[in-house]
């Protein structure tokens, strides 16, 4: 009807211009903060939800989908074998049980880890070549089991990780100095829970260590402490936390899709690495790009830190050793 002009040279059947294509697992709250805030920053061309619940998926499709004159992506649903999710070039999974108040993350790992095994299999097979970027709780364990199932080379299976707490500890720390949290440089590592590493002797502002600006250990550790407790206050308060999450997944993306090299704090295979002998995972600096994690970067920790560091992979495998898969 629109014809006016037409481009012989133009074949329209072709094949489209080959943008990124990402799949959510999980359409959840933490699911749909994390399509959020990768469609408002335009960096997927197809998006593919799936969940269990069809209902769910097909009206946050629909939802999305209503934005399409913002939103520049083609947004789908999977059908229930996750037929649809073919080729994704990042599969970000959300899916699972969260944390009731009062409940560790840990305690989510056998309800979680369960909900996985029927995940994994489809979603590989579809997608031979995917990143698989795992966000449900507890993070670090079901990063490894996901490694374990998805027979994905490691550096193609990573988890948020602490990206988030170390977002939480720049923020707590920013406002004690009264900078941006982007003048802050600081990082959390080891589990995304109880036994996580806040590294103080490499943080800084703008060059200056915290030692230099009379930052106490009592102080840091205060600190430390609200980053430990930021969910579960969060928690107390909506019943739940996506935001926060959903903004680091998206920051995650980014950088993989516009292959940054970025140096990152994610959940990594650990062995080996700071003196770990565990085969755990857990969050460690790590260079995200293109590929996935593409290596992991060693940082001049303290004796002390390494040592927290070390007792933080004692705690992940002593939970993951009660796993039954
Ligand atoms: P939610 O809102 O209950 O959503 C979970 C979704 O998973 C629901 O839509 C379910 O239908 C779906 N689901 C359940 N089983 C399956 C299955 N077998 N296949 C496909 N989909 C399924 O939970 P919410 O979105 O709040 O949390 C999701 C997960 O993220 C939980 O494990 C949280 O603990 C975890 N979080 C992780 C964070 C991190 O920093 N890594 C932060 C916050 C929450």
């Amino acid at each position: 009807l629109l014809e006016e002009m037409c481009f012989p040279g133009v074949n329209r059947d072709g094949p489209a211009l080959r943008g990124a294509k990402v799949t959510i697992v999980g359409c959840g709250s933490v699911g749909m903060a994390c399509a959020n805030a990768i469609l408002s920053a335009g960096m997927a061309s197809t998006m593919v939800f799936a969940d269990v619940d069809q209902k769910k998926v097909k009206g946050e499709v629909m939802d999305f989908v209503h934005g399409g004159a913002f939103l520049h992506a083609n947004i789908k649903a999977a059908e229930p074998n996750y037929d649809g999710s073919e080729g994704s070039d990042i599969v970000v999974i959300t899916a699972g049980a969260r944390q009731r108040p009062g409940e560790s993350r840990l305690a989510l790992v056998s309800r979680n880890a369960a909900i996985f095994k029927s995940i994994l299999p489809p979603i590989v097979q579809r997608s031979p070549d995917t990143l698989l970027l795992i966000v449900s709780n507890p993070v670090d364990i079901l990063t490894s089991i996901a490694a374990r199932m998805s027979g994905l080379p490691p550096g193609r299976v990573f988890g948020s990780g602490t990206y988030l707490d170390s977002s939480r500890l720049r923020v707590a720390l920013a406002s004690e100095l009264a900078v941006s949290p982007q003048s802050v440089h600081a990082i959390i590592l080891g589990e995304h829970g109880d036994s996580s590493v806040a590294v103080s002797s490499v943080a800084n502002v703008a060059g200056a260590r915290f030692s230099d600006i009379r930052m106490s250990d009592a102080q840091w550790a205060e600190l430390h402490g609200r980053v430990i407790g930021a969910a579960a206050t969060v928690i107390a308060l909506k019943g739940y936390t996506n935001w926060g999450v959903g903004a680091a997944v998206g920051a995650l993306v980014g950088y993989i899709l516009r292959d940054e090299k970025r140096v990152v704090p994610v959940s990594v295979t650990a062995k080996g690495t700071y003196g770990i002998e565990e085969d755990v995972y857990l969050s460690l600096p790590s260079v995200l790009g293109r590929g996935g994690v593409e290596r992991v970067v060693r940082v001049p920790l303290s004796e002390a830190e390494q040592g927290k560091l070390r007792a933080s992979a004692r705690s992940l495998a002593e939970v993951a050793a009660t796993v039954d898969l």
